[in-house]
């Protein structure tokens, strides 16, 4: 096994494993060291690279205070590597950070490599690139904000054309990266997106200026200013729509009751570090800068052995193109991943809001600008979830069913990107399933409506009016997932092969007579050229990834675990020449499939804000190698999306939509890996009519509310309040009454019973 992870290495070009770490993997050597090799920096660790890059600067003769911190991650070892020393048969790959800073005097972006294990810890390579900018920050954002409020001809602008005097409170500014139109020798340029706000609460995204600013920070420069409201512009759109709590003006409903969900015996999952083990599944979790929630070294254990299923998860790329052409907006596309690191902008998830039951939180730790560690709490939740029927058959002849219930381990962050939030979980299933899920929601971006709108009765061409005067524009969201499959190798998918596989009709014929028949096709995508595809959902196109090494015992093909397509997912719209597409052309495709590298890790490149022509441009110059899939280490890139035509009930918040798809495992196992489930129904069910007395009761009516309905007021209402007994009952008003058949647990409770209607997700 180490002769072929060499193997592979040497294929890559890599460094050999002998210049890692000569140390073994055994209890107490390596105190120092994180348990897991793939384990996030943590706070120490943060300190320490940003010491040794200051300390580098300076030698280098660099103010070290101009230095800010835009990403800094631990560097991930190559796969090999990792999973070597994780059979116990290599050694532990050297703990390196990656520390991406902006030398914003000098308009160059810095890499630097730090070694953690040396002593002290040092940088041992500083790479400073021109012509590229690295990605916005929260840090950015906020002091870009700050400062162009600082800035004299802004204000001037602001108050000559809109009458805002205090722009601190009554203005809200939105920087987003301003794509091509400025060369990178311009240096760091936004554009700002502006609003006014009626209050510290208000939702300023319904008061819309037309007006664009572009705008350097860094210098205090102003590029540009925009208009394209014409005269009827000055006028910002008065009405207040809203969400906050203190500003919403209907009274809060009082209908609902409450809907608990409970684990009396506590979960079912094990942690220990950032391992965690579940049913079956184990999986290491990571975090990281840009990508925020990874999923690493999937397995599951099938029935004592464990099996490879995927060596890394991540979302890796978000691009959300605007359809509205006309400038200023032809600018007007957010890579939200890169723009702002999708991991910085991580929200720490409120307890009983975020996630409903017994939930296990993970913080992050991730780099401020300043190079100081910075704590997300309760960034990750993890819980179980109800997944509604996992199987069943009701025998007609005799009545008798077998049924179980499924359950699901979902694994979530929510991140702010601006005006939108995003959540995106992970959903291991008790049968297999695996399922990711991207929940949309948060504020759509707006914008005043042009003067040739207002001349049409204030109707928008490219957008909905959401609000008199307040456009929502037309878009498109896409999410691309890399997946490093595994598929029952140890050596993390070294050797396999993707299969695409479609129905198609038979045609008439000697063989198809009575034209029934249809077919199922299977093509190996071999090269890489031929990995770039679209789903075709009239043709129930899925995509297997097989491991022809293994063969299930049953059908004697390749174990396998097949990508399906789950919400309609559009293809771009954007102009192939376009800057979207070609920026974004990895979102052109839904589905890439490249060999691993341990490199190739951003879609859009590493740079997209300003790529250079020499630096590293993503998928798109990849696979222009036309490297061979048929029995490599094949990775997966799938995009999801959705062309959002914004409705009036997005607004002022958007309801959660919902994109997902699913990898299934396809004669992975040799059957229902869920016939184990014990056939045990949930004690907490409750048949509502019966247990109110509305069918099956005796009497129901006066007995049915005290017994059933009001069991807390009349069984918890202490010691002679009332007396309930099956079968009889008396209230705390002294009025006798029967209680009904259903009733008779309720009745039968101590005096402290939980409520009788209370949902349970325990099976
Ligand atoms: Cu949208």
């Amino acid at each position: 096994m180490q002769q072929a992870t060499a193997a592979l290495v040497e294929q890559l070009g890599l460094p050999a494993p002998a210049a890692a770490t000569p140390r073994r993997n055994r209890e107490g050597g390596l105190a120092h060291l994180p348990k897991h090799p793939l384990d996030p920096l943590c706070a120490q660790e943060y300190e320490q690279v940003a010491r040794a890059c200051k300390e580098h600067a300076l030698a280098l003769g660099l103010d070290p205070a101009t230095l800010r911190f835009n990403g800094v991650n631990a560097q991930e070892p190559v796969k090999y590597e990792v999973l070597a020393f994780l059979r116990g048969e290599g050694p532990r790959p050297r703990r390196t950070a990656l520390a991406i800073m902006e030398l914003f005097a000098q308009n160059a972006v810095v890499e630097a490599v730090v070694d953690l294990e040396a002593r002290p810890p040092c940088v041992t390579a500083w790479k400073q690139m021109e012509g590229v900018q690295a990605a916005l920050t929260p840090d950015d954002v906020l002091e870009c904000e700050a400062v162009l409020k600082r800035n004299a001809r802004f204000r001037a602008v602001m108050a000559q054309r809109y009458g805002i005097t205090d722009v601190d409170s009554q203005l809200a500014v939105d920087p987003w990266y301003s794509g091509f139109r400025y060369g990178s020798p311009e240096g760091r340029v936004l554009q700002c997106l502006l609003y006014r706000r009626s209050s510290p609460d208000d939702n300023h995204y319904a008061h819309p200026l037309d007006c664009i600013v572009f705008y350097d920070f860094h210098t205090d420069k102003i590029h540009d200013v925009v208009f394209h409201g014409g005269e009827q512009g000055r006028t910002i759109p008065a009405e207040d729509s809203n969400f906050h709590r203190s500003l919403v003006d209907r009274p809060w409903r009082t209908s609902l009751k409450p809907l608990d969900v409970v684990q009396p015996e506590g979960p079912s999952w094990s942690v220990e570090g950032n391992v965690v083990t579940w049913e079956g599944w184990q999986f290491h979790l990571g975090f990281s800068w840009r990508e925020g929630m990874i999923i690493n070294d999937l397995k599951f254990c099938d029935q004592g052995r464990m099996r490879p299923v995927m060596y890394r998860g991540a979302l890796a790329e978000i691009i959300v193109p605007y359809g509205e052409p006309r400038p200023p907006f032809e600018l007007k596309c957010a890579y939200d991943i890169v723009d702002y690191g999708l991991g910085l902008c991580a929200n720490p998830l409120e307890v009983g809001c975020d996630c409903l039951g017994l939930i296990k939180y993970f913080d992050a730790v991730v780099s401020d600008s300043r190079g100081r560690p910075h704590t997300i709490r309760r960034a990750v939740c993890m819980k179980e979830e109800d997944a509604g029927m996992a199987w069943k058959h009701y025998e007609y002849r005799n009545g008798h069913t077998e049924v179980r219930r499924n359950r699901r381990l979902a694994v979530k962050f929510i991140a702010t990107i601006a005006n939108y939030e995003y959540a995106f979980q992970w959903l291991l299933h008790l049968d297999g399933t695996i399922g990711f899920e991207a929940n949309l929601t948060g504020i759509v971006s707006t914008h005043a409506l042009f003067p040739e709108e207002h001349a049409a009765g204030g109707q928008p061409q490219w957008g909905t009016l959401v609000a008199p005067g307040v456009n929502a524009h037309i878009h498109q969201h896409f999410f691309q997932v890399r997946m490093d499959m595994a598929v029952d190798d140890p050596d993390g998918g070294a050797c396999l092969q993707v299969v695409e596989v479609e129905a198609e009709p038979m045609p008439l014929g000697p063989a198809n007579p009575h034209g029934v028949g249809f077919d199922i096709t299977q093509r190996v995508l071999a090269r890489e050229s031929e990995a770039q595809r679209m789903c075709a959902p009239e043709r129930s196109r899925v995509w297997k990834v097989q491991n022809p090494r293994v063969l299930n015992p049953v059908t004697g093909k390749p174990v396998a675990w097949k990508l399906m397509p789950g919400s309609p997912c559009p293809p771009m719209l954007a102009h192939p020449t376009s800057s979207h597409a070609t920026r974004g052309a990895f979102a052109t495709k839904h589905l890439f499939v490249t060999p691993y590298h341990p490199k190739e890790f951003n879609p859009a490149g590493d740079y997209p804000l300003h790529p250079d022509p020499e630096q590293n441009r993503g998928i798109a110059d990849w696979v222009k190698a036309d490297r061979n899939l048929d029995g490599a280490d094949c990775v997966l890139w799938y995009t999801l999306g959705l062309t959002h035509v914004v409705r009036c009930e997005d607004w002022p918040v958007m309801p959660v939509e919902v994109l997902s798809f699913h990898l299934k495992p396809w004669d992975f196992f040799t059957q229902n890996p869920t016939i184990d489930l014990p056939p045990i129904p949930n004690k907490r069910t409750i048949d509502f009519d019966l247990a109110s007395g509305a069918k099956g009761g005796a009497s129901g009516g006066l007995a049915a509310s005290c017994c059933a309905a009001t069991a807390r007021s009349c069984c918890g209402g202490g010691p002679g309040a009332c007396t309930c007994q099956p079968g009889a009952c008396a209230c705390a008003k002294g009025q006798p009454g029967r209680a009904p058949e259903g009733a008779a647990s309720c009745c039968a409770k101590p005096a402290t019973a939980e409520p009788a209607l209370q949902a349970s997700s325990r099976l």
